[in-house]
């Protein structure tokens, strides 16, 4: 089984209303979280900025576990600037139409035709890398995403906003609301799929679509890899009618479990049949207090963590191999 994995990260400027997101140490430090997860995933260390994001209350991104696991695989992984607010110190794959999201309370995320333009060039991206692969997972990071998700899920006739996670145990969703309620005012009737992204979305959602379409060309298994926010890219395929069972979810058990919201109710409502993929690992016996939070409803999923440690059991790595490896690199 051949599989390849990919990171795609960009910037909503949404993630920098006060309270809306702790994928940062502030919320202006919310803009750099993307490019330095990603950075940490290809070198080790973020070039950015040399830190690795973490929460207000110091707990480290879900980008290591992602590293961890990759450091074992024998597999090809890339990172994609999808609308990054700042640029990348480390070899990539830019989406040259893509520009970091505006504050969709505000203003329209994008200059009409852009999303469109993401979706076409990340779909000719997918058809690229997933040749000759079985498996193509595809990852995330956009702070805010989860109210970008949800406002792009809304705006297509979803109920997403009761629906949503959050990087917090205490999901914001009053203010979730108040900004997509705002957003949603911009919405009119002759919109479609991709205007619909440009008014109240942002640059990552539309580009995994993009990879996931293009990789139906090759590969028999596509891994969206992420948590809530998932069912935002499953919405956009579902519209543009690229939807097809080798399209899969694959999330944490700490999604999956989440009281402040519920991956399954978001999902089913696009289509029933598309499957959820649960990752087992838990760190209830964890030795630092990092990780065990997660099991508390902090962090949960991000980066691709929860696909990739799916992935790492379809290629052979064992439970204890996998926490492991997580447990190594965050001693480092
Ligand atoms: C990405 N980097 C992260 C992180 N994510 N670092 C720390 N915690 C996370 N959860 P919200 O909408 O609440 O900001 O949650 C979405 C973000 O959380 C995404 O960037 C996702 O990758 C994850």
């Amino acid at each position: 089984m051949k599989a390849v994995a990919i990171y795609v990260g960009g910037s909503t400027k949404t993630s920098t209303i006060e309270g809306i997101s702790i994928a940062g140490s502030n919320s202006q430090d919310t803009l750099y979280t993307p490019t330095l997860d990603l950075e940490y995933v290809i070198n080790g260390i973020p070039i950015t900025k040399k830190e690795i994001p973490v929460t207000p209350n110091g707990l480290p991104t879900p980008a290591v576990i992602t590293r961890s696991i990759l450091k074992k695989l024998n597999i090809q992984y890339f990172v994609v600037d999808s609308g990054l607010y700042y640029k990348l110190k480390v070899p990539h794959i830019k989406i040259p139409s893509s520009i970091p999201g505006e504050n969709i309370y505000s203003s329209n995320a994008f200059p009409y035709g852009t999303a469109k333009n993401i979706f076409e060039e990340s779909k000719l991206l997918g058809e690229i890398i997933s040749s000759k692969q079985d498996i193509v997972l595809i990852g995330e990071s956009i702070p805010g995403g989860t109210t970008t998700a949800a406002a792009i899920m809304e705006a297509l006739g979803y109920n997403a906003l009761k629906f949503i996670s959050s990087a917090s145990p205490k999901n914001p969703r009053d203010l979730k609301e108040k900004v997509i309620s705002n957003a949603l005012k911009r919405i009119d009737p002759n919109d479609n799929v991709f205007s619909i992204i440009d008014k109240v979305g942002d640059p990552v959602h539309i580009s995994m679509a993009g990879i996931a379409a293009g990789s139906l060309k090759n590969s028999s298994k596509i891994l969206l890899a992420g948590g809530t926010q998932m069912g935002a890219v499953v919405s956009i395929l579902s519209k543009l009618n690229y939807l097809d069972n080798r399209i899969k979810i694959a999330t944490t058990s700490w999604i999956a479990k989440d009281k402040e919201s519920n991956i399954f109710k978001l999902i089913e409502q696009i289509d029933k049949r598309i499957e959820i993929i649960v990752s087992d690992i838990n760190f209830s016996d964890a030795k630092y207090e990092g990780l065990k939070l997660y099991e508390e409803g902090y962090v949960k999923e991000g980066v691709g963590a929860g696909g990739t440690m799916i992935l790492s059991k379809y290629l052979g790595l064992s439970v204890y191999e996998i926490k492991n490896s997580i447990y190594e690199e965050y001693e480092r």
